[in-house]
């Protein structure tokens, strides 16, 4: 039996996370993890996670992400299923069930150019309800020279959904609105809503960025078709068993199946 380690998050911040759609947790993972989350990405940087096509060049300098390691790699399965992330989860929703999603993870380059534009998330995940974040875990000192999350306060109250780049009538670039953003140390987690927008900056430094995502639902949510959303490839073309039991769900379905789990938390 696996045992899942617990953080305890206050009652304000639970709240902060409803008002403003994101809050920063400082010192959730010690070195130890911080530093085997490090070596689990350096290891799969340059290589095609489960669900990518194997073969295609990475595009050097720039942003990385790939999503759902856990299916293969060790480290990737414990941050899951045996660090505190899911408890700050639960707590957040406050939510009876969890779900696991996808994990993936960013690494920005030294003096990489290139900046994640403002976007919220909901739009790339199949699903449909209110209770979803993601967390964002530091794994290097982040701050405004080296890449750091800069998010809209409250704007998960607007329920609009913003793809990267799409450019809407009702989403001006955001200076009328007040910004949140926090100095990072290696352990630190943001959480947000689905529905936070956010962006991150260019990174100016000379040293790498680096930084684990998870992605989690809580009781309301459901299976919802969207197109051009997780996984990004046609079905057919992943044949992994654990596909098989998402490939069936029908709209409005619980989404519990092999690839997004129920993870158990008592916190
Ligand atoms: O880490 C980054 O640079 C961007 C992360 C992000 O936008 C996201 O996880 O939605």
């Amino acid at each position: 039996m696996l045992k899942l380690d617990t953080h305890k998050i206050s009652p304000e911040q639970v709240e902060a996370f409803e008002r403003d759609g994101v809050i920063c947790v400082k010192n959730v993972l010690d070195d130890i993890w911080v530093e085997r989350m490090r070596t689990a990405v350096d290891k799969n940087v340059l290589i095609a996670g489960p669900l990518e096509k194997k073969g295609v060049p990475r595009p050097e300098g720039r942003v990385e992400h790939t999503s759902s390691l856990w299916l293969v790699d060790a480290d990737f399965r414990a941050l899951v299923f045996e660090s505190p992330m899911a408890s700050l989860a639960a707590q957040v929703l406050k939510s009876e069930k969890l779900n696991f999603l996808a994990d993936g993870f960013f690494v920005k380059q030294p003096k990489a150019t290139s900046r994640v534009g403002w976007h919220n998330d909901l739009p790339y995940w199949p699903i449909q309800g209110w209770q979803c974040c993601k967390i964002w875990l530091a794994l290097d000192k982040t701050n405004q020279e080296n890449g750091r999350l800069e998010y809209i306060k409250a704007s998960h109250l607007w329920s609009k959904e913003l793809r990267e780049g799409s450019n809407p009538s009702w989403f001006m670039e955001p200076e009328p609105h007040e910004i949140l953003s926090w100095d990072m140390e290696a352990g630190d987690c943001l959480i947000h809503h689905f529905l936070t927008i956010h962006h991150s900056v260019t990174n100016s430094s000379s040293a790498q960025r680096r930084a684990v995502v998870t992605n989690w639902t809580g009781d309301d949510v459901t299976y919802y078709h969207r197109p051009k959303a997780w996984p990004f490839r046609p079905l057919d073309e992943i044949d992994l068993p654990e596909f098989n039991s998402f490939k069936a769900k029908k709209p409005g379905e619980p989404i519990d199946c092999h690839i997004f789990p129920k993870v158990e938390v008592h916190c």
